[in-house]
């Protein structure tokens, strides 16, 4: 029997809210930990977006994208409502009820969102233009109307309409985008309602997961970022003092098992100061649970050598609460991938 694929969405390789939650794939990942999925991220730069690759997943350049084998899917609600009902978990089994679920999402993202949005660009996009303070209020009073009427209907239910569904799941996720404009503040049922979505576990496990990538990729760009600059101690620095740092027997020097600080930095320096010239640059991080695959591109000249190394490879960098704990190289990416689990 096949392996069931493991999903692959996208996402910010620097979400400009710093790992705050409210990019769409966030939504996306809220869904897949409901539902008890694995799924790796592959991260993508602003330019990554734009490019040829990417638009052919995604027709307006942009993120979230879903990959589960042949299937390609971008929209956060078409994403969601594919992943809802392919698996039990997120609608319910009476058919009318699954339908009012729906309805719900829909109306998350098309009678919600959009005024929402309107704010976003208002503040965001047009902040500077002359008629920003005037049309302000405009927008936040179509806010409101919204917020009056769907504090009306959720009343003092927990949930819009039974048990959590995924419409609960997007009406959370396009509320959540109001926090930083206070606007939620007047309407306690709706707080109250947010609140409870992101006390659950999933989305807890689902905005932690993406906060990490902003502050552990971080961490793995300053270590190739120092490696190149050739300051060694600030590249090791960024691991735990109990790491591990392996690289397999075909590599040069034969390959090893080096363990804490010292004896890496010793091994990194070695390496480090064989070289004559070039860089290492990093083409792409994909995130699998705790694992940080990065793809590797190594333009090198070794000292007392005219020709240049030149070779791919990948290195996937284990973390454990916020600390890099292991880093393990291996010749072929798919390897990597492989053994990342995804
Ligand atoms: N309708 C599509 C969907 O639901 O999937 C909309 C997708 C979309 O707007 N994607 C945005 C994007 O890729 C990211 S979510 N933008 C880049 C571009 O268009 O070039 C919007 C977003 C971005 C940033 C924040 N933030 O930092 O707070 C919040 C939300």
């Amino acid at each position: 029997m096949p392996l069931p694929t493991t999903p692959t969405i996208t996402a910010f390789e620097r979400s400009p809210d710093r790992g705050k939650g409210l990019a769409r794939d966030m939504r996306v990942r809220w869904a897949l930990e409901e539902l008890g999925l694995r799924y790796s991220v592959r991260l993508v730069s602003f330019d990554a977006m734009k490019q040829p690759a990417h638009v052919a997943l995604h027709p307006f350049g942009q993120i979230p994208t879903y990959e589960e084998g042949d299937l390609v899917l971008f929209e956060s609600g078409s994403i969601v409502l594919h992943l809802a009902q392919r698996h039990a978990g997120l609608l319910p089994d009476d058919a009318n009820a699954r339908a009012r679920a729906i309805t719900w999402m829909f109306a998350a993202i098309n009678s919600v969102e959009p005024p929402i949005l309107e704010l976003v660009t208002t503040k965001f996009l047009e902040g500077d233009k002359p008629w920003t303070k005037e049309r302000m209020p405009l927008v936040e009073a179509r806010i409101r109307n919204r917020l009056d009427q769907l504090s009306a209907r959720l009343g003092d239910a927990d949930w819009l309409d039974g048990a959590f569904s995924a419409g609960d799941l997007m009406m959370i996720a396009v509320l959540l985008r109001l926090k930083p404009s206070g606007l939620l503040i007047g309407y306690p049922n709706l707080c109250a309602y947010v609140a409870r979505g992101e006390a659950r576990p999933a989305y807890q496990r689902a905005f932690n997961d993406q906060l990490a990538v902003f502050t552990d990729i971080e961490l793995v760009k300053e270590t190739y970022a120092a490696i190149n600059r050739n300051e060694v101690p600030a590249a090791v620095s960024a691991f735990d003092p109990q790491m591990e740092w392996i690289e397999p027997s075909n590599y040069p020097g034969g390959g090893g098992t080096y363990r804490g600080h010292a004896e890496v930095m010793a091994h990194v320096l070695k390496g480090r100061n064989s070289w004559a010239e070039g860089r290492c640059e990093v083409e792409q991080f994909i995130v699998v649970g705790g694992k940080i695959v990065v793809f590797l591109h190594a333009r090198v000249r070794l000292k007392d050598h005219a020709d240049w190394i030149d070779g791919r490879f990948a290195d996937v960098h284990t973390f454990r609460n916020g600390k890099a704990i292991q880093m393990r190289s291996f010749g072929e990416r798919q390897e990597a991938l492989d053994w990342a689990g995804q």
